[in-house]
């Protein structure tokens, strides 16, 4: 590490310091009062807000931004520099966005709160302003089953978690040294992994067209252009700095600089909840040995999109309903009830292809690991009830 970046990260780790004693506000007001937000930023900020607010956006940005949100936070600035342009310019060009906004840097959670609390709040379902995430609790694995043991309706499970490396900030703040040195000191770690887990590391600069195609085909790498994220700001000096390491199964793979700094991610064909959960774990574990990541009293794991926030669990089955997909409303109900998320086959903000959904659990803040994953395997096994149940 650079004397500049271990500079950075000391002040990094202050900042949070003074975050966590709930004093990161006044500090910050003090320097926001000195660096001005730009005319430029406001009249984007203005330009931007009138336009959301007379579409007829779906958003939880739209509906969380209200005027008085907005006059509020138009003029404030985290340390790094951050705006409330920075957190909001993803859902104000894309206004078909589900949310809409993101954190450039982790202080954002805390100097745009106001606009942050509520969307988190809703998302979460019910994490509200003074709630704090229950320690990491990864649950007893015994207690899962295989969803799908006669291989019917399940082509293929996948469990992921976000990280991010303490010291840096998320995409947007993130230079094109930080990336370098993130993926080097990663592809250090990773040359180390040994058993089930041992693998290669594949870094985009390097990857054919073809081969990166295939392997976004086959659903083990993150797919190129997300326009919510070049929007975001997030894919700067792409694809430097961006890569994969997959174990010599691919079950186990790890993204390095996508939406987060990392992606670990354990997949299998079938059902089997259980070795999947088991292997992500073991793969967390290895990593957290060698590399700390930075989690905060109030939001556990931070991540550069607030949905992802807390355990940063997205635990999804790959599932053919044939019956219940013709009927939108009662798949759209129980996904309802059971806090579930229906994705198109290639993952978010995609359709589904040959009756195939990507079927999750949607909140993953406010509850330990071990409940977002019961809470899939709970609303999974509904969704098969009641497939097999209709004529
Ligand atoms: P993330 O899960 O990281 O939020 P996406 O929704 O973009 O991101 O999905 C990433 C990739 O993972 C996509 O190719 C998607 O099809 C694939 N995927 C998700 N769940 C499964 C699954 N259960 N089986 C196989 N591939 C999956
Ligand atoms: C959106 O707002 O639609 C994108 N920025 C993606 C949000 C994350 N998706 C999710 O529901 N977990």
């Amino acid at each position: 590490m650079s004397i500049f970046s271990r500079l950075r990260s000391k002040l990094f780790k202050l900042s949070n310091h003074l975050m966590d004693q709930q004093e990161r506000c006044k500090k910050c007001n003090i320097k926001c009062g000195l660096i001005k937000v730009s005319p430029d930023v406001l009249r984007s900020l203005e330009d931007g807000f009138q336009k959301l607010s007379g579409s007829n956006s779906t958003s939880l940005l739209k509906k969380y931004l209200t005027k008085q949100v907005f006059d509020e936070l138009k003029q404030k600035k985290t340390s790094f520099g951050s705006t409330l342009l920075d957190c909001i310019q993803s859902g104000l060009v894309n206004h078909d966005s589900g949310v809409g906004i993101y954190a450039p840097d982790p202080e954002a959670y805390v100097v745009f709160a106001s606009l942050f609390n509520s969307i988190i709040q809703d998302y979460h379902g019910g994490f509200g302003p003074e709630d704090k995430h229950p320690k990491l609790d990864w649950g007893d694995i015994s207690n899962l089953e295989d969803l799908d043991p006669n291989g019917e309706h399940i082509i293929s499970t996948r469990v992921r978690c976000g990280r991010s490396i303490e010291g840096y900030p998320f995409n947007p703040c993130l230079t094109e040294d930080n990336y370098m040195e993130i993926e080097e000191q990663m592809i250090k770690i990773f040359r180390t992994m040994e058993g089930e887990l041992e693998g290669e590391y594949k870094d985009l600069t390097t990857m054919s067209k073809e081969e990166q195609n295939q392997l976004i085909d086959d659903h083990f790498l993150f797919k190129e252009g997300d326009r919510f994220l070049k929007a975001a700001n997030a894919c700067r000096f792409w694809p430097k700095g961006r890569g994969i390491y997959m174990n010599h199964n691919k079950t186990f793979l790890v993204w390095v600089n996508e939406e987060d700094h990392l992606r670990i991610i354990s997949m299998q064909p079938g059902g089997d909840m259980a070795s999947v959960y088991k292997r992500m774990i073991e793969g967390v574990y290895y990593l957290e040995q060698n590399i700390k990541f930075a989690r905060s009293p109030r939001f556990g794991f931070l991540t550069f999109c607030p949905t992802n926030l807390g355990t940063t669990i997205r635990a999804s089955v790959h599932i053919k309903i044939p019956k219940l997909s013709s009927d939108n409303n009662k798949l759209d109900s129980i996904a309802q009830r059971y806090h579930l998320q229906v994705r198109g086959t290639r993952g978010e903000h995609t359709e589904s292809e040959d009756g195939i959904f990507d079927i999750s659990n949607k909140r993953r803040l406010g509850l330990t690991e071990a409940d977002a994953i019961r809470e899939m395997q709970d609303g999974i096994l509904e969704i098969l009830r009641v497939e097999q149940s209709l004529p």
